[in-house]
């Protein structure tokens, strides 16, 4: 089995790694023939210079400018903002028991059989690895007993003048202090979140229809190159402590930016094998309301986790900082990195996992085009369902012992088996959710 993973890595990275940068990079828009069958027919992410996507092919205008760009929010806006309270959502967190809310006990009983392989106890246990090499606890760091659950951020609706004016203030504020350079929130919950427009679902369309006059409705390239015009244009706007975890979309994307930088981790489909992707409990932040009643919207109190039904398929591994005892198999992945700047376009194929964290406070537009299901799709579904088998033990990984670092026999626990599942005609709606 070794032998093979060796090959499929030395294989995967011929084929698909620019010798010298890892990710091409193109001075010029290329030709849409060019661009399909060079890239979209391939799978082969690449990044485009000197694009972007506003009317008449500038890269950088006016919103670069984000003071000014609220301030033509002469209505008073309301869109929807992500708070999270170190600014990692939709990634699975390990939360101290006394933080999740509304948990029905046998719900609470399968959950740490299946995602934690059992509770864990004392500060080891409550904290997960991220981004930064760090590590963070949701709930107290004396916390007896933790779960691992796929956490969505705190969506809430507010002026998009007083997010902006939060997001700049904040970052005039950690300019000035040097003590909060590391990290912009208290680990635990407390303080005010980290807010990120980072809805999706079309946001940019459906929320800032102002904003969205100044941004081609799809980019001639990829409407000639997919054959479709996109199912979603979404606006992202952050700062560099917002994250983006791990995972996949059912979307050729194509990710402009606009302000600042985004940098991605970019992981090849057949890296599922190394991902090991499996179903979590799910949840979404919410922040309790302080003491004194807290700032702003009576908030400012700790993070806790609202237990929502059902289950989520999710990768826990950070390719950042693998721990590569838990996740031995991730040694055999072949993760590239790449810088996406203003006026740059990345091409992101669909099904490619990738990680996106950010430098400076950033402006980003992405368009969402449906992805083809065919052969690649196949081969991927494949592989999806091999990697839950070695996972289950049914197939022998490398070391003979499960991938969980069980004795290699099938699992007993139900919940601990992965159920994949991509519903192939389904709706965008489900498509996000079930990627995000
Ligand atoms: O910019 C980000 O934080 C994430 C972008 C992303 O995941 C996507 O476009 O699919």
């Amino acid at each position: 089995m070794e032998e093979l993973f060796e090959q499929l890595q030395d294989d995967t990275r011929s084929f698909w790694q620019h010798p010298s940068s890892g990710v091409r990079r193109l001075d010029t828009m290329p030709p849409p023939a060019d661009f399909f069958r060079d890239y979209v027919a391939t799978s082969t992410p690449v990044i485009l210079s000197g694009g972007g996507c506003f009317k008449g092919g500038g890269g950088r205008s006016c919103w670069d400018d984000l003071a000014s760009l609220a301030g033509r929010d002469s209505e008073g806006l309301e869109v929807t903002v992500d708070f999270t309270p170190d600014g990692r959502g939709d990634c699975v967190v390990d939360v101290a028991d006394s933080m999740l809310s509304e948990l029905p006990t046998s719900d609470a009983n399968a959950m740490h059989d299946s995602a934690t392989g059992g509770r864990v106890a004392g500060a080891e246990g409550s904290r997960r690895s991220c981004g930064t090499g760090d590590a963070v606890n949701v709930g107290s760091a004396a916390a007896a007993r933790t779960t691992a659950v796929f956490v969505k951020p705190e969506e809430r609706r507010m002026k998009f003048e007083a997010f902006v004016s939060t997001l700049l203030t904040e970052a005039a504020a950690r300019a000035s202090d040097e003590s909060s350079s590391t990290r912009g929130c208290t680990s635990g919950g407390a303080g005010k979140g980290v807010p990120y427009l980072s809805h999706q679902n079309d946001s940019l369309r459906q929320e800032f229809p102002g904003l969205m006059e100044d941004v081609e409705p799809f980019l001639a390239l990829a409407r000639e190159a997919f054959g479709n015009e996109p199912d979603a244009v979404n606006l992202w706007i952050g700062d560099d402590r917002s994250l983006s975890a791990v995972h996949k979309d059912h979307y050729e994307n194509m990710y402009c930016v606009v302000r600042g930088e985004k940098h991605f981790t970019l992981l090849p489909p057949s890296d599922v094998l190394f991902l090991y992707e499996q179903e979590y409990p799910q949840g979404r932040y919410r922040q309790r309301r302080s003491v004194d009643g807290g700032e702003g919207e009576g908030r400012g109190g700790e993070f806790e986790v609202e237990m929502e039904e059902g289950k989520v398929p999710w990768i826990p591994v950070d390719p950042a900082c693998p721990d590569l005892e838990k996740y031995p198999l991730f040694r055999f992945a072949s993760p590239v990195h790449c810088r996406v700047g203003p006026g740059d376009i990345l091409y992101l194929p669909s099904l490619w996992y990738h990680r996106v964290s950010q430098r400076g406070i950033t402006v980003a537009v992405n368009y969402w085009h449906d992805m083809q299901f065919d052969h690649k799709y196949v081969h991927y579904r494949f592989l999806q369902t091999l990697a839950g088998k070695l996972r289950e033990g049914v197939v022998r990984r490398p070391g003979g012992a499960g991938c969980d670092g069980s004795s290699g026999r099938p699992s007993e626990s139900p919940e601990a088996r992965v159920e994949q599942g991509v519903s192939v005609g389904g709706g965008e709606e489900e498509r996000v959710e079930e990627d995000r």
